[in-house]
């Protein structure tokens, strides 16, 4: 199936100062629009156009590099945007929150192990939340790269690219990955993608 650039599910501005119109003008308008544009031009001769997003992402890993790197990153971003919502962050749905505790041991320990996998990743990347033989656990990956490639399902990533900070946060990646964890995540939409994971 050829990729889309689906709208941000809210407005540019919406998500204030911790993520500015200016960034998601950029991020989603130009960045992911690149993906989507490479992604399907070499889509059309790689034998995989007829595939579903998941299935081309894991398809291409390790023989097909360019639609790899734009596929992956087209599947990373779509759930990126759903990721975060205004005034986001906050108190999680109770199964959510009780499966954290259950396999990472507390909420605070997820949340330092989560921007702790951000901090560390050298380079462009990005920070994983994800469900593994029915078990969470957090993980961090180069560039498109993703859980899929490791028979995960991802549930929260982020973005750690610096196109993803860059502007509202300069070089301050541990700020950038605290104020998106407290304010910008929708952990309503999380809790859906576990839900369907299990
Ligand atoms: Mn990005």
């Amino acid at each position: 199936m050829a990729f889309e650039l689906p709208d941000l599910p809210y407005a540019h501005d919406a998500l204030g100062s911790y993520m500015s119109a200016e960034t998601l003008e950029f991020h989603h308008d130009k960045h992911h629009l690149a993906y989507v544009t490479n992604g399907n031009n070499l889509l059309k001769d790689s034998g995989l156009a007829d595939k579903d997003i998941v299935e081309i992402v894991k398809s291409s890993h390790g023989n097909n590099a360019g639609l790899f790197n734009n596929a992956a990153q087209h599947y990373n971003h779509l759930h990126f945007w759903k990721m975060m919502k205004p005034n986001g962050g906050g108190n999680m749905p109770s199964n959510l929150e009780k499966k954290i505790i259950e396999d990472l041991g507390s909420i605070e320990k997820f949340k330092a192990d989560f921007i702790n996998a951000g901090m560390t990743q050298f380079g462009s990347g990005w920070c994983w939340l994800s469900v593994n033989n029915g078990k969470l656990e957090v993980s961090k990956t180069a560039n498109g790269e993703n859980p899929l490639i490791n028979g995960a399902s991802p549930i929260l990533g982020c973005d750690v690219w610096e196109h993803s900070y860059y502007i509202d946060y300069r070089n301050a990646r541990p700020k950038y990955l605290e104020a998106w964890f407290d304010n910008l995540v929708n952990w309503e939409y999380v809790t859906e993608l576990m839900e369907d994971a299990i």
